[in-house]
């Protein structure tokens, strides 16, 4: 039997178990990543804890060696795979706070991007601050976020973009929404790990949200800006 095969990852203290989760999200485990999830929480972690200093501090590790061409896009799947297996056990954690509703948001990733973990952490984090959320996948255009946007009623038009390269398709996506007269019905919100505050500002956005966090504070301050408009 292998050394690997014989670590009990209940016996690991917190700080060798992240290191451990880091590792099996690397190399793709979903079965021994969900397992460590779940110590956690059972450790008495917050639920967002685990998401941003297991999963994400995890993903972010991938992602640096995905770009320095020591991982390749079949690794990266796998450590895909293995992360949506941990966001799913605290999706409904999450999601349980019970808040009243605070509005209505669709979101998804631009056309030409297939780029989705980011997206699926804000709309779990949205929901768990009461918002309702529509989640219209990858690869959008335009006429997907208008369409859904109009179907479910929405406040918020949220927009993702992982790649340089299909960043300024929301500047697409927001200048058809100015042509066709709708630019004031709906806020904005604009993230992914490419953009900056500046680069929202540029493109006519309400906000850049940093991170999942950031976009429920955002959302939750302009929709307060916005009922006190109406009630003005
Ligand atoms: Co991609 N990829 N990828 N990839 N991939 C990046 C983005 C890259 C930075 C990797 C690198 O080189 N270091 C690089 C982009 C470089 C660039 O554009 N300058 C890259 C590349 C090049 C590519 C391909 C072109 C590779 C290839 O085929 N040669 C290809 C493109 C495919 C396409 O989209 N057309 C590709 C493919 C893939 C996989 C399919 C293998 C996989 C995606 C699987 C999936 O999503 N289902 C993948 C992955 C996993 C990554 C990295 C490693 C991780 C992305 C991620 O999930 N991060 C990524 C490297 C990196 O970002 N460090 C990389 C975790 C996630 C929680 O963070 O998405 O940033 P993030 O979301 C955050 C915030 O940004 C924000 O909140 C989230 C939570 O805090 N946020 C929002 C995001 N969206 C928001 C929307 C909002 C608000 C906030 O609206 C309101």
């Amino acid at each position: 039997m292998s050394d690997e095969e014989d670590l009990i990852l209940s016996e690991l203290n917190d700080e060798e178990l992240v290191e451990q989760m880091y590792d099996d999200l690397y190399d793709g485990l979903k079965d021994e990543l969900e397992e460590g999830v779940q110590i956690l929480l059972d450790r008495g972690w917050a639920p967002y804890k685990v998401l941003t200093e297991a999963l994400v501090g995890g993903m972010t590790i991938v992602g640096n060696d995905f770009r320095d061409g020591i991982l390749f896009v079949p690794e990266v799947l796998m450590a895909a795979g293995a992360m949506k297996g941990g966001m799913a056990i605290l999706k409904p954690l999450l999601v349980e706070t019970g808040a009243p509703r605070a509005g209505r948001m669709v979101i998804g990733t631009v056309k030409g991007d297939i780029h989705d973990i980011g997206q699926n952490l804000v709309t779990m984090m949205m929901e768990g601050a009461g918002f309702e959320v529509k989640n219209i996948g990858i690869n959008n255009p335009v006429e997907s976020y208008l369409d859904a946007a109009k179907e479910f009623e929405a406040d918020i038009i949220g927009m993702s973009a992982l790649l340089t390269t299909t960043m300024p398709y929301m500047k697409i996506v927001i200048d058809t929404m100015k042509e066709q007269g709708l630019r004031d019905d709906y806020i904005v919100l604009v993230g992914g790990a490419p953009l900056n505050e500046e680069f929202g500002k540029a493109i006519g956005a309400d906000a850049y949200c940093r991170d999942a966090a950031v976009a429920v504070e955002t959302a939750k301050s302009l929709m307060a800006r916005k009922h006190n408009q109406l009630t003005a």
